[in-house]
């Protein structure tokens, strides 16, 4: 019994703590003409990056202005990144090409609040748990007889 709690209780830990992180991810998206909806849907701090997928000349321009590659570019493979960190509907499109041809939508979702181990709630988790793993383990060795 001692022996199991000895392996449990620095997995729950170690699973607290993974859970309270939060990683950081790049969307990667093609930008070619005539591509419309050309959407992704993020979380806060992610990046969504764009790469030239023809040689056609692109831009990429927020429509309300919050962000825009600021230069015509053109050649397979150039690209061009955005970091989010601030939920929101962020449309854009290609100033060349038009809405019409070459648009899409970044959707940056805040993603529901993870109780981190150091948080009074994210401690309690973690010790509910333990608790009812060692009220399990305790019945499974009486029962077996093995106290
Ligand atoms: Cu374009």
């Amino acid at each position: 019994m001692k022996h199991c709690l000895r392996l449990l209780l620095p997995a729950l830990l170690a699973l607290g703590l993974a859970t309270s992180a939060s990683a950081q991810t790049t969307v990667d998206l093609n930008w070619s003409l005539f591509l419309t909806n050309n959407d992704a849907t993020i979380q806060p701090g992610d990046t969504v990056r764009w790469t030239w997928t023809d040689s056609t000349p692109h831009d990429v321009f927020s429509s309300d202005g919050g962000f825009t590659s600021s230069a015509i570019f053109t050649g397979i493979g150039t690209m061009y990144s955005v970091t989010f960190p601030t939920a929101g509907s962020y449309p854009y499109h290609c100033t060349v090409h038009g809405v019409g041809n070459m648009n899409g939508t970044i959707t940056v979702v805040a993603a529901a609040p993870v109780p981190a181990l150091s948080s009074p709630l994210g401690m309690g988790i973690t010790i509910a748990i333990a608790g009812a793993l060692v009220l399990v383990l305790r019945r499974r060795s009486v029962a077996i007889g093995t106290r």
